[in-house]
């Protein structure tokens, strides 16, 4: 038996008049590291990054605590068993909720989280990217054209992983924000960035759940007569006769022999030519609406004898839930996590939110507020030292720092994660 925070608060929130939590952790106490197990055999030891238990460089709580990437360019593997298995069920939802920071201005790398299935059976040593996992959620950021929000779920029928088919958008600021991932037993989802939804909607419109509805009639096919021109050339417009006779130039008629012209010095007089205006160039059929034309053929559409609904989308947690876990790659580091809640009450979600996150969100944006204050003065007093003499290396020094360098990271990040996924 432990006498961590975590289970004393585990006691009080049991008896939740909303539902029941599988998992919370606010990461404020030094146990932590008893609740949760870095994974050691996923990858070598040197591509493995460390994580910092600390409330970063702005906060709402400076005793609020999380954990915080903290090695540039490492693989970060953690994961930590739920209090119980959390079992998809036909009355109640599924909701996942964590609050992510990026403090480092974040170039590349991933900040989200898994909800895995695997019971006894997992290994949280080698917990990593290949481990099954039920639910993936959160952040992923890599270059300016990859900014997202995952949302991955495990179809269990097929046992595949479905990927979110409409990009959800993702916050890149460096302040906390919170994700919230929603799955109900009416096989319906939604997503929650700071409680505001970004996308919700019917598993099977967003997830490659169930095969198509209708399919492209196999016995149809287009008949050989089938006029495919909308046009045709006109059978009566025919070349006039007279059509070629007329050169493409003649000798300009307004043109007269200069007065001074000498036949004998100059030779004979010719007038210049010009363009002929009633040269018509070349003769062309006229085009008229083909009468046979019936338009484009469509493919006839049937129903799809493969499609069947399946009312149990939603049970991504069909054969339990038992772990969460982050196994992310991360460029540059400075991903703080905090406040992770797994639920089956959106309510039990939203009375842990207003407790943490909108708990310490203002006093975060202010401190970080008086941080960029402060910096922007700093940097103000570095660009007058400059023009005071100072070198432009050293100042160039200084915008590196300032994320001037995200284009080179862009590049080399790209490389990378082309290797190693
Ligand atoms: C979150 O949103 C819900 C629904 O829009 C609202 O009822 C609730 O009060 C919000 N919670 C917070 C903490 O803003
Ligand atoms: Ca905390």
């Amino acid at each position: 038996m432990k006498f961590s925070a975590s289970v004393l608060i585990a006691a009080t929130c049991v008896t939740s008049a909303y539902g029941e939590f599988f998992l919370t952790e606010n990461f404020n106490d030094e146990g932590w590291t008893s609740r949760w197990t870095e994974s050691s055999t996923w990858k070598p030891k040197g591509e493995m990054g460390a994580w910092k238990h600390t409330a970063g460089e702005w906060f709402g709580d400076a005793d609020d605590k999380g954990i915080q990437t903290s090695e540039d360019a490492r693989f970060y593997g953690l994961s930590a068993k739920l209090d119980k298995p959390f079992t998809s069920s036909s009355d109640k939802p599924l909701v996942i909720q964590y609050s992510v920071k990026h403090e480092q201005n974040l170039d590349c790398g991933g900040a989200y989280i898994k909800l895995l299935p695997e019971g006894d059976k997992f290994d949280a040593a080698g917990f990593g990217g290949d481990t099954p996992y039920a639910v993936m959620f959160g952040p992923d950021i890599c270059g300016t054209s990859n900014k997202k929000t995952h949302v991955i779920l495990n179809d269990h029928v097929k046992d595949e992983n479905l990927l979110v088919k409409k990009e959800v958008s993702t916050e890149t600021d460096d302040l906390t924000h919170l994700y919230t991932l929603i799955i109900k037993p009416d096989n319906t989802f939604q997503v929650l960035i700071d409680n505001k939804s970004v996308r919700e909607g019917p598993l099977d419109e967003h997830f490659d759940f169930l095969a198509e509805k209708t399919i492209k009639d196999p016995d149809a096919k287009k008949p050989e007569d089938w006029v495919d021109n909308a046009k045709m050339l006109d059978p009566e417009d025919t070349k006039p006769d007279d059509f070629d006779d007329q050169p493409e130039e003649i000798a300009d008629p307004d043109a007269k022999k200069p007065d001074d012209w000498d036949d004998e010095d100059d030779g004979d007089w010719e007038p210049p030519m010009i363009d002929n205006p009633d040269f018509s160039g070349e003769w062309k059929q006229k085009k008229i609406d083909n009468p046979d034309y019936k338009g484009k053929w469509e493919h006839p559409m049937i129903d799809n004898p493969d499609y069947s609904f399946n009312e149990e989308m939603y049970k991504v947690c069909k054969n339990g839930c038992t772990h969460v876990g982050f196994e992310i790659w991360q460029v540059k580091t400075g991903t703080l996590f905090d406040d992770i809640i797994v639920t089956d009450s959106l309510e039990e979600a939203e009375e842990y939110a207003q407790k943490t996150f909108f708990a310490k969100k203002d006093g975060e944006k202010k401190m970080y507020d008086e941080h960029m204050e402060k910096k922007k003065a700093e940097d103000e007093e570095a660009m007058g030292d400059m023009e005071d003499g100072g070198g432009d290396d050293d100042y160039m020094g200084g915008m590196g720092d300032m994320g001037g360098m995200g284009d080179m990271g862009d590049f080399d990040m790209d490389g990378m994660m082309g290797d190693e996924f």
